[in-house]
């Protein structure tokens, strides 16, 4: 049976632009190296591609640096699609960018209006219910406007807590498939996937936690022996890619795009 939040028919990503030196970071290592981020793009989308999905890379943005991190613009669901509304005030404006792409794609596309925020990256979609982290970027307001569209929709949602200092709820977790979660045991701590079969990140590895299942493959960030072996180990299909430089922006292997069937 397909599940909607591992079987996708679609996903879009946007190809990073000249401006992503300039991207939103908590802490400065460095500027991206914008040839090898456009090569791990590439091998994202083919990754993606090669599980039979669709896949539509839209053009870079370069009046927003952080334009390539999609996800955090919608949340894409069965029954439609909501449109966030960052609290990264720099990011703001990438929602309208991205509107027309899914107004031509979903019957029914829902804006979050404010005054609150919510970001995709705090939101996780297990088939069984929607769970959305508090966190800098998500407040009550922006997940209790959520809420009122996914009642409609009937998407139970579950509100949990990011971790302080984590940038997103997805930062330190991934869904693996119905039953499995992938987390920093720091965030199974606070006892959010309680129902769940758990694996934790490797020690020394927690930057590895947030991977996607897309179909059948995970796509988790390159460099991370313990947690590539521990997934193979469970019978997981591991597929590395170059996370270098968007680990550098606090993006991972979910920001790059949005997944959903149609
Ligand atoms: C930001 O700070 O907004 C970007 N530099 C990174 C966004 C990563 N997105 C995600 O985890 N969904």
């Amino acid at each position: 049976m397909t599940n909607p939040a591992i079987h996708f028919t679609h996903a879009v990503s946007r190809r990073p632009g000249a401006s992503v030196t300039a991207g939103l970071r908590a802490q400065d290592r460095g500027a991206p190296d914008l040839e090898r981020m456009q090569a791990a793009h590439d091998a994202y989308v083919a990754t993606l591609r090669s599980t039979g999905a669709e896949v539509i890379v839209l053009d870079a943005l370069e009046d927003y640096p952080d334009a390539l991190f999609v996800e955090d613009t919608a949340l894409c669901l069965p029954g439609g699609a909501v449109m966030m509304r960052p609290g990264a005030a720099s990011r703001m404006g990438e929602v309208a960018q991205m509107r027309p792409t899914l107004a031509g794609l979903f019957e029914d596309l829902r804006d979050i209006e404010g005054p609150g925020h919510i970001e995709g990256g705090d939101i996780l979609f297990t088939g069984r219910e929607v769970l959305v982290g508090l966190s800098a970027r998500t407040d009550a307001e922006g997940v209790a406007e959520l809420r009122k569209i996914l009642d409609e929709w009937g998407h139970p949602l579950r509100e949990v807590q990011t971790p302080d200092g984590v940038l997103h709820f997805k930062t330190d977790c991934s869904l693996l498939d119905a039953e499995t979660i992938l987390s920093t045991k720091l965030l199974d701590a606070s006892g959010c996937f309680e129902g769940y079969r758990v694996l934790h990140l490797p020690d020394g590895e927690e930057a590895a936690a947030n991977a996607i299942r897309f179909n059948d493959v995970i796509l988790m960030p390159d460099g991370f022996p313990k947690t590539a072996e521990m997934l193979t180990q469970e019978g997981f299909n591991v597929r590395p890619i170059d996370n270098t430089d968007c680990a550098l922006l606090d993006g991972g292997m979910s920001c790059l795009s949005l997944r959903f069937n149609i």
